[in-house]
């Protein structure tokens, strides 16, 4: 498998905004170590572009996600300094964006071997709302595998990142109830239970992820636990609003 070549590819694609076939249509054999392979690769060519990798996300952690994706497993992407948006979304250059809503969470030491519970609460220092920006590189968005969307760095584009970071010790994350809106009209609406059970078991699993690949998660980074509801289109002239009880608020505004 010429995983150099068919991370270029998909690399080429994201930069002219330009969609593909994907990927297992060329080469069927493609599995899922080697699709993470194409996503390292992938991310070593956005590093060479100048981009510094800040976090991860974790993706279809929640079954409304799965369902809408037709995927049935729990994967991660990497996420890096150029996708962070602040206030107004340009839609310019992208192919078919989608919006979700997430919990970040950050932590300022790394994260070793496969640490539970206990060990990420430990360990985070600071978590809130926020709302990632999907945009397969693939035609239509839909109907591809799990290899391919891993070898697409889980569709990563954007993400908006909390305002201000919140003291998790002692709260709950599974009963936070997240309520996406556009125009301030409510589109979708879960609790943090949706996501893995409690967001905070998706990033245990994206340590075992991890420690399985021989990697770890660097001091500093920020983490995504995955959509806790389906992804909502985008268009030009949206103001996309997130309300998440204790977490805080967020909102986006889509220009063309
Ligand atoms: C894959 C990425 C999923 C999430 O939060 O579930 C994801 C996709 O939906 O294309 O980011
Ligand atoms: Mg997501």
């Amino acid at each position: 498998m010429d995983i150099e070549r068919l991370a270029g590819h998909l690399d080429d694609a994201r930069r002219h905004g330009q969609e593909v076939e994907r990927l297992t249509l060329d080469a069927p054999d493609l599995d899922l170590p080697q699709a993470y392979r194409v996503m390292d690769a992938g991310i070593a060519l956005r590093v060479s572009q100048g981009e510094r990798v800040i976090g991860m996300k974790m993706g279809l952690t929640s079954e409304a996600k799965r369902k809408q994706m037709s995927l049935e497993l729990p994967i991660y992407g990497v996420l890096t300094d150029a996708m962070v948006v602040r206030g107004t979304f340009h839609l310019r250059g992208t192919l078919h964006p989608k919006i979700e809503p997430e919990i970040a969470f950050r932590f300022a030491r790394g994260l070793q071997g496969a640490p539970d519970r206990a060990g990420v609460l430990a360990a985070c220092t600071g978590v809130g709302p926020a709302l990632e920006i999907l945009d397969s590189r693939y035609r239509d968005f839909k109907y591809f595998s799990l290899p391919d969307v891993v070898a697409d760095n889980a569709s990563s584009s954007h993400v908006v990142l909390p305002e201000r970071w919140v003291e998790v010790e002692g709260r709950n994350l599974a009963a936070v109830e997240l309520v996406m809106s556009v125009e301030g009209t409510p589109r979708q609406r879960a609790t943090g239970a949706a996501i893995s059970g409690d967001p905070v078991l998706s990033v245990v699993q994206l340590c075992a992820l991890l420690a399985a690949r021989g990697q770890t998660l660097a001091a500093g980074s920020v983490v995504l636990a995955g959509a806790a509801t389906v992804a909502e289109p985008l268009a030009a002239g949206m103001e996309v609003g997130l309300t998440a009880g204790w977490l805080g608020n967020l909102s986006v505004r889509v220009e063309p």
